[in-house]
């Protein structure tokens, strides 16, 4: 397909034409799946009209009016939850592009292309559009014309490569501006051969490189009885369920097969490359990576097993059966990962890799591959920069249960005016709880009610989620340490809010029953590691010197889930509330979690009274959840030296304007790197949480940075987008828009709430 006539090749700001009619963009949510539609006619436009959420992810003016003014934090507090009640969606939950890592659209688009389904010529417009608004042009990071890991890094050859590629595959002309500035700042990176693993992988799949340049995926490491240390199912579950899929395509050596006679794929032959793609010896760029990539060099110990691998494993050991036998089972995961999850998959990188195994294995016309071209809709989101793939299929259980507790915290819950979105709230996470086991569970011989932390390779190697929530919807199915906490938290606390007018009546509907809140505090008391610690998807099942295998290059600490005091303080906050309201349920058990939990949270502080985060960036992240974990204790400024360490930590570091701003930099080096734009509506808000937490006892420096937050507050109880929020695997950051209205929310009600609600506004 073409995206005719895409974008002006010389802006420096949003590139806004020519590209679709973006009043014709319709965002649906069916029960918690989001997809956006391309009206085609009048008609259309008419019977659906835009809604005012649309309105305000597509950019568009929302005509909300202006509030009055707030002279207190508790009013500035509800003028904000007022806004963002209008962003709630259908359903009751609340969405938002979910940007931000710059490797996903090319793999879902290669994927598509090399199937020959391409997107709808709308789609492509606006992905098009997206992705020359995310390169680096003008004043954006650097101006060298390429793209980060992230939108914003610094140009990388796997975002140049890759997202030059895509724009390639959506019609844009190689001698378009931008695209010469492109492959100006490729080769000044050292050109497409100079790319990390997966851009290797992707480039072959297409036919634009040949696979001698791929270090070698072999999928008989699934062959590998379970005790082995290195078995893949003890991997972290993103990293297993990519190296899956990948592992099948780098088995057949699948390419694109019209590539020798396609015309655009000898084009990039030519374009990515310093020398004629004939001349090239694929095999000698197997190791080749640019500094910019090459965030977690690969060990030695991994170049020595690709060695062996390429020299004497492959030629000389490797047979047929065994091929076979390999293939056969990663197959079949590759079916009980679709199965779980309606074939959405755990993620965009999976998704589309698991398609392709299913178009090698059954065709275009098959159920499967049908199937997955459905479910990949349900990774896009358009935003007023265009068409862009979300980081998961969504936000949706983690941004509505923070929206709850924001509301609660901030004590604004009670009130009449909230209760309509809160009820819809409660009941979009009612509909969302996992009711039913992973397929092949219940038949299994590690079966167990309530479940423990086993696994099996019936069950794909899947952890327990009877009971859980994950990050998303319930169709993806994924079992999160911290989103089953805090969605259950959020329950609770509306379910046993007393009506405040006859305080043995509940103000709130109780939707989900004891047996339904006792599955959720079930799956929490598996996610513990064996030190106290909690992780993401599932408890640590392998070493961490399996870092030592990470190919990827780059990203850090991916290879084993680890600890996260994130994820920790969700469930301790969470089992500690419901072991109030249900003193009797497994109270041994739950006391012995905290116990051993907020114990790990206090040996995880650094010595500068700091905790490094792994979610949100960075150290005013993390500090946050570590001080609401202590807090449960009674641990606080007053009583706990430790706790004043953390406060100090944050003191120092405050700014002239009485907020706290922390660069994304904080992630990749470990250390605090202030944010070059300077405070940070977000993360001032949880720096604000943190001290208040810790009951820090002198109100100055917490008033100052109240002051900010109010000051920063439009007229109509919006905040603005300010820099990225969150981080994963320490070099890839991710947009989270809603936290610029949840934590301000909850920082306020806080605050009003402790020191009272006397006039604070915004005016410095
Ligand atoms: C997420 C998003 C949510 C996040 C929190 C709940 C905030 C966290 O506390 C636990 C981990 C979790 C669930 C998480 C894990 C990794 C994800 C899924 C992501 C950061 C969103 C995107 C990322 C995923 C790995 C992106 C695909 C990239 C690969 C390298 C496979």
């Amino acid at each position: 397909g073409h995206a005719n006539g895409h974008a002006n090749g010389h802006a420096n700001g949003h590139i806004t034409q020519p590209a679709t009619d973006i009043t014709r963009w319709r965002l649906k949510d069916d029960r918690g799946r989001q997809t956006w539609h391309y009206l085609q006619s009048v008609e259309e436009v008419k019977q659906w009209p835009l809604t005012t959420a649309d309105k305000y992810h597509l950019g568009l003016d929302t005509e909300l009016p202006d509030l009055s003014k707030p002279q207190t934090p508790l009013q500035s507090a509800d003028n904000g939850l007022q806004f963002f009640s209008h962003l709630q969606l259908e359903p009751g939950n609340w969405g938002c592009e979910y940007g931000g890592p710059m490797f996903l659209l090319p793999g879902l688009i290669i994927t598509r292309y090399v199937m020959d389904m391409p997107m709808s010529q709308p789609e492509q417009t606006e992905i098009v559009r997206y992705l020359f608004n995310m390169q680096n042009v003008g004043s954006k990071n650097g101006g060298d014309g390429g793209w980060g890991l992230h939108i914003e890094g610094d140009s990388s050859v796997f975002g140049t490569a890759m997202n030059y590629t895509t724009l390639r595959l959506l019609g844009v002309p190689a001698d378009h501006p931008r695209m010469r500035q492109a492959r100006q700042c490729l080769s000044e990176l050292g050109s497409a051969l100079n790319g990390p693993h997966w851009a290797k992988f992707w480039l072959s799949v297409l036919g634009v490189t040949k696979w001698d340049i791929v270090n070698p995926v072999p999928p008989e490491l699934w062959l590998l009885p379970d005790w082995t240390p290195i078995s893949p199912w003890r991997w972290w579950i993103h990293m297993r369920m990519v190296f899956l899929p990948m592992s099948f395509v780098w088995s057949r050596q699948w390419s694109y097969p019209r590539a020798e006679s396609d015309p655009l794929i000898r084009e990039l032959r030519q374009e990515l490359f310093p020398k004629p793609y004939d001349e090239i010896r694929f095999s000698s760029y197997r190791n080749a990576i640019s500094p910019a990539d090459n965030y977690h060099p690969k060990s030695w110990i991994l170049n020595l097993i690709n060695w062996l691998l390429v020299f004497v494993w492959i030629p000389f050991l490797r047979y047929d059966a065994l091929i076979k036998k390999a293939e056969d089972w990663v197959w079949q995961l590759v079916q009980i990962e679709d199965a779980n999850t309606d074939h959405a998959c755990l993620a965009p990188v999976n998704a589309p890799m698991n398609t392709l195994v299913c178009f090698i294995q059954q065709g275009p016309d098959s159920k499967a591959v049908r199937k997955h071209l459905d479910r990949l809709a349900d990774y896009f989101w358009v935003s007023k920069d265009g068409m862009m793939a979300n980081g998961t299929n969504g936000v949706q259980n983690w941004d509505t249960a923070f929206a709850i507790q924001a509301a609660v915290s901030a004590g604004i819950a009670a009130k009449p005016e909230h209760r309509k979105t809160l009820v819809r709230a409660l009941e979009f996470l009612e509909d969302q709880q996992i009711l039913d086991h992973p397929a092949g569970y219940e038949n299994s011989s590690i079966y167990s009610d309530p479940p423990t932390q086993k696994t099996s390779p019936e069950m794909g190697y899947r952890h327990a989620r009877r009971g859980a929530w994950g990050f998303s919807n319930r169709t993806q199915g994924y079992t999160v340490s911290d989103c089953t906490a805090e969605a259950l938290k959020s329950i609770l606390q509306l379910q046993t809010m007393p009506d405040p007018k006859n305080p043995q009546k509940a103000l709130f509907p109780r939707l989900l029953d004891d047996q339904r809140l006792k599955w959720a505090v079930d799956i929490l008391l598996t996610m513990q590691n064996s030190d106290g610690a909690c992780s993401s998807y599932e408890p640590t099942r392998g070493s961490e010197k399996l870092e030592l295998l990470n190919a990827a290059e780059v990203f850090g600490r991916i290879m084993i889930e680890y600890d996260y005091p994130e994820c920790t303080t969700a469930c301790v906050t969470t089992l500690h509330l419901f072991n109030q309201h249900y003193p009797d349920y497994r109270a041994d058990e739950i006391r012995r979690f905290i116990t051993r939990a907020v114990q790990w949270i206090r040996t995880n502080q650094r010595a500068d009274g700091s905790w490094y985060g792994s979610w949100g960036i960075c150290f005013t992240y993390a500090g946050m959840f570590a001080l609401e974990s202590l807090a449960t204790q009674g641990e606080t400024h007053e009583n706990s030296e430790r706790v004043r360490r953390a406060c100090r930590f944050f003191l120092d570091r405050q700014n002239e304007d009485g907020g706290w701003g922390e660069s994304y930099k904080s992630c990749e080096t470990s250390v605090w790197c202030p944010h070059p734009d300077g405070s940070q509506v977000v993360q001032t808000a949880w720096v604000i949480i943190a001290l208040l937490e810790a009951q820090y006892p002198e109100k100055e420096p917490i008033e100052r940075a109240i002051r900010l937050l109010m000051h920063r507050q439009q007229p109509n109880g919006e905040w603005l987008q300010e820099g990225i929020e969150g981080v994963f695997n320490k070099s890839c950051m991710i947009s989270y828009p809603n936290y610029k209205f949840i934590f301000p929310i909850k920082a306020l009600g806080m605050y009003g709430r402790r020191f009272g609600d006397a006039q604070a506004n915004g005016t410095r």
